[in-house]
């Protein structure tokens, strides 16, 4: 769908933003999918940072959306994937995590490349927020995959474990220019 408008926004720009959008909606939904996995196999904890996650996610996707408009730019929202959902334990869905946020890192850097080549500087000093915020979320997820590779099948650490992210709270991010 899109909504028209009197663009001030560079075309390509436009473009890249829009599927970054839908990226993060995506990424939401995933992380909606594992937040059910976690709180159907008992692992409440698990299923509150995974669900505190998807909320984030939901955020990026609004940041980029109001930046857009901000921007004068064309709303452009496409369907979303429906999420991934082979999951068989803890650690293995953290690697899922893990490697589905380098893609998303690529694709932030992506944006980043793009926004030089058309020297375009406002949207480039805006996704330097996402470039930032996506060390801190593979660092997050690495911190994760250690202790439960370190642990393994261990049930007592999982246990630990899980306590440890039932303390995870949501903070809002959003966009104001
Ligand atoms: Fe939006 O950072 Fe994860 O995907």
């Amino acid at each position: 769908m899109v909504y028209g408008r009197a663009k001030v926004i560079n075309k390509k720009i436009e473009e890249i933003l829009n599927a970054q959008i839908n990226k993060e909606f995506y990424s939401a939904y995933l992380y909606l999918a594992m937040s059910a996995y976690f709180d159907e196999i008992g692992l409440k904890g698990f299923s509150n940072w995974t669900k505190i996650q998807a909320r984030e996610e939901v955020d990026h996707g609004m940041i980029l959306f109001d930046y857009l408009i901000a921007r004068n730019g064309n709303v452009d929202l496409k369907h979303i994937e429906a999420p991934d959902c082979d999951m068989q334990n803890p650690l293995q869905v953290f690697e899922k995590i893990y490697a589905h946020e380098k893609t998303v890192t690529e694709s932030i850097e992506s944006v980043a490349g793009m926004t030089e080549s058309e020297c375009d500087l406002a949207t480039r000093n805006f996704i330097d927020w996402y470039i930032a915020e996506q060390v801190e979320e593979e660092a997050n997820v690495l911190d994760i995959i250690k202790k439960l590779k370190m642990f393994g099948e261990e049930k007592s650490i999982l246990y630990h474990i899980d306590i440890e992210l039932s303390k995870r709270e949501y903070k809002h991010h959003n966009y104001s220019c």
